[in-house]
């Protein structure tokens, strides 16, 4: 596995980095994206650095446009990959022109996707990793880097609630803060609905179903436009489950082009191998299959019931 060490190498011998992540980019992949980017940018000047793939997400102004270079530009440079767990989920997959590329993740290791890598599991977020690499090569943290960071810890550890929020995150967590961030700007500017989100989640939540410790929620193609919702303000609104008494495991059912798209997630059961049986993957508590088909709703609801 590359080190801190190895992985400041190859940032040095290369002239022109280009940095990638997962496909429908969450905090965690555009911040430790971004939040690279400008580390490197402020630490490295004579170095160009571009960022490669969409921005939609919610919220989309806290983020910086993306660069996506061009081809011949890619070829040449130090392709990074952060907060990607296999090839078929980094979104732009041009960083196959370059000879050259490094990955930097926290999923629980499923194929290879570059010959250089560093995967740590046990962190909570690839934000983090991004943190500790510039904790280790002595590099300056902007307020703007910390920012981005912070957003891909917080909203990774679903605000600093999960398992892995421990003493190692918060020693990272004071090396950001001495950068004179605000965390509170950081919070509203990724969390924040407008009033028209924030009603379409409270008609969301009158359609949870709950079985035994599970809550579920199944929404088809007609429900998303009665309800004026895209798919992907859909999928970010499945952790309204995360907090009901007696409920361990929950799950999102959303119609796609070719399925439903589905988010698994669990408090204390692992269930990412119910997502593997379906093509999906992800981390232990929180995983995902890309599409399955409707009468598969109904078997992979009892298997989480068994989980
Ligand atoms: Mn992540």
């Amino acid at each position: 596995m590359l080190t801190y060490k190895e992985i400041r190498e190859f940032i040095e011998r290369n002239d022109s980095i280009v940095i990638f992540r997962h496909i429908h980019g969450d905090y965690d992949a555009y911040g430790a994206q971004l939040g690279l980017k400008e580390l490197i940018k402020n630490n490295y000047p004579e170095k160009e650095v571009y960022s490669a793939g969409d921005r939609d997400i919610i919220n989309p102004d806290f983020l910086d446009d993306m660069d996506n270079p061009d081809v011949e530009t890619i070829s040449r440079s130090l392709c990074i990959i952060v907060d990607t767990s296999t090839r078929d989920r980094v979104e732009n997959k041009n960083y196959l022109l370059s000879g050259n590329s490094i990955r930097i993740d926290h999923h629980p290791y499923a194929e290879e996707i570059c010959k250089h890598e560093m995967v740590d599991p046990s962190a909570s977020s690839a934000s983090q990793l991004i943190v500790e690499l510039a904790m280790d090569s002595g590099w300056s943290m902007s307020a703007r880097a910390a920012e981005f960071l912070y957003a891909g810890i917080s909203s990774d550890t679903l605000k600093m609630t999960i398992d892995k929020v421990d003493e190692r995150l918060f020693l990272d967590l004071a090396f950001l803060m001495k950068s004179h961030f605000s965390v509170n700007k950081v919070n509203r500017a990724i969390y924040d609905q407008n009033t028209e989100l924030f009603n379409k989640e409270t008609q969301l939540r009158t359609r949870i179903r709950f079985e035994g410790d599970i809550a579920y929620l199944v929404l088809s193609d007609k429900d998303l436009k009665i309800m004026n919702l895209t798919y992907r303000e859909a999928k970010d609104m499945v952790n309204i489950m995360g907090n009901i008494a007696g409920i361990e495991k929950y799950a999102m059912f959303v119609e796609y082009e070719n399925g439903y798209g589905v988010s698994l997630r669990s408090h204390t059961h692992p269930i990412s191998w119910i997502a593997e049986k379906y093509g999906g993957g992800g981390h232990l508590n929180a995983s995902g299959i890309s599409a399955v088909k409707e009468e598969d709703i109904k078997y992979i609801v009892k298997l989480l019931k068994e989980a």
